[in-house]
């Protein structure tokens, strides 16, 4: 899209926030002029995504993320290539990941589980109306923005139709979030989210995932079994909910059906929730993160945050000849009025 195609000179590389084996996600400030614009730019390393057989998963990201816009999902502003990595340059959640808040909280009051599970609800509703399948629900993935409110992130998920990516070698992280149908491969529909929904919240609700274990093959044979207990604190209206959602059939699962998410809305749990003002985002959230000016980072992990920032990002081989080129790639979001400013 030249002229004007983005590219890594654009950015001011400020700090690592995450790292894991696909790649990098780093605080970045546009080098424009007027307005101090910040962004999370997650980075793939091409070889590792061609090793690791990513490499459609990774189409799949750039496309779906170019297709939705939704409060509850991050927006992505730009992405560009080198002839060495991929380059994703996402809206920034300064109040860093769900699951940095619950560690530190132990777990969530009912309350303030139904207020995170509703907006991730309609996220994964208007997903489901696009064709698209989440399938990754889980812990990372949820990020809270200034104001605390969700935003899925993460698109390395499946639309319908598209060939079964769950393979030995792309099955990596843990599966406590899996629905039994993904772990017996018998195919798996949007009724996979609403499993995941309800091991979120039992999560929230608990502190640990449903059917933990450290014991991998334990944890597949009791994800399988679904023999699951619950902690006496869990009102029997929470625990009737989970137990819908984390129904092993996935025909019997609440939200399973032609309605999907509408019968999940329906049970007594969310009585007296205003869909429509959480839609909105005029429901107040439960917790602000407590930001100050200018791409804060005190909710990120402190292992990736005190990570120097290499500047081996900055040459990039980008005078090297591109061998892997990933065509049309390179995207640039056209309502960049939008884009949040440094700090708020
Ligand atoms: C946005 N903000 C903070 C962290 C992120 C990690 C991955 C993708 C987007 C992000």
């Amino acid at each position: 899209m030249p002229p004007g195609s983005p590219s890594l000179d654009d950015f001011i590389l400020m700090k690592v926030i995450g790292k894991g084996s696909y790649g990098k996600v780093m605080l970045v400030r546009h080098k424009a002029e007027g307005e101090d614009h910040v962004y999370a730019m997650k980075m793939l390393r091409k070889e590792n995504v061609i090793k690791r057989n990513q490499v459609e998963h990774t189409k799949t990201e750039r496309n779906v993320l170019e297709a939705v816009s939704h409060p509850f999902i991050v927006t992505l502003y730009y992405a560009f290539q080198t002839p060495k990595k991929l380059y994703f340059v996402l809206e920034y959640c300064p109040g860093g990941e769900l699951f940095f808040h619950l560690s530190r909280a132990g777990r969530f009051s009912e309350g303030r589980c139904r207020f995170y599970t509703s907006e991730i609800m309609l996220a994964i509703e208007y997903l489901h109306r696009l064709n698209i399948i989440y399938r990754d629900l889980k812990p990372e993935n949820i990020l809270l923005d200034a104001e605390g409110h969700v935003k899925l992130t993460d698109f390395g998920l499946s639309k319908e139709g598209i060939e079964d990516n769950f393979s030995a070698k792309s099955m990596c992280g843990t599966p406590e979030y899996l629905a039994p149908e993904i772990l017996d491969k018998r195919g798996h529909g949007k009724a996979v989210d609403w499993y995941s929904l309800g091991a979120l919240m039992y999560e929230m609700l608990t502190g640990l995932p449903p059917f933990y274990t450290r014991d991998r093959d334990k944890l597949f044979e009791r994800i399988r079994r679904g023999d699951l207990t619950y902690p006496s604190y869990i009102t029997s209206i929470a625990k009737n909910l989970l137990q819908q959602l984390l129904m092993g059939d996935p025909t019997k699962r609440l939200g399973g059906g032609p309605k999907d998410g509408e019968e999940v809305k329906l049970h007594p749990f969310f009585s007296g929730l205003e869909w429509n003002a959480i839609q909105q985002r005029r429901v107040t959230p439960p917790f602000k993160p407590n930001i100050a000016e200018g791409g804060d980072v005190k909710y990120f992990d402190k292992e990736f945050v005190d990570l120097p920032v290499v500047n081996s990002e900055v040459a990039d081989g980008a005078h090297l000849r591109d061998v892997n080129h990933f065509e049309g790639f390179t995207y640039q979001a056209n309502d960049l009025e939008e884009r949040p400013v440094a700090g708020r």
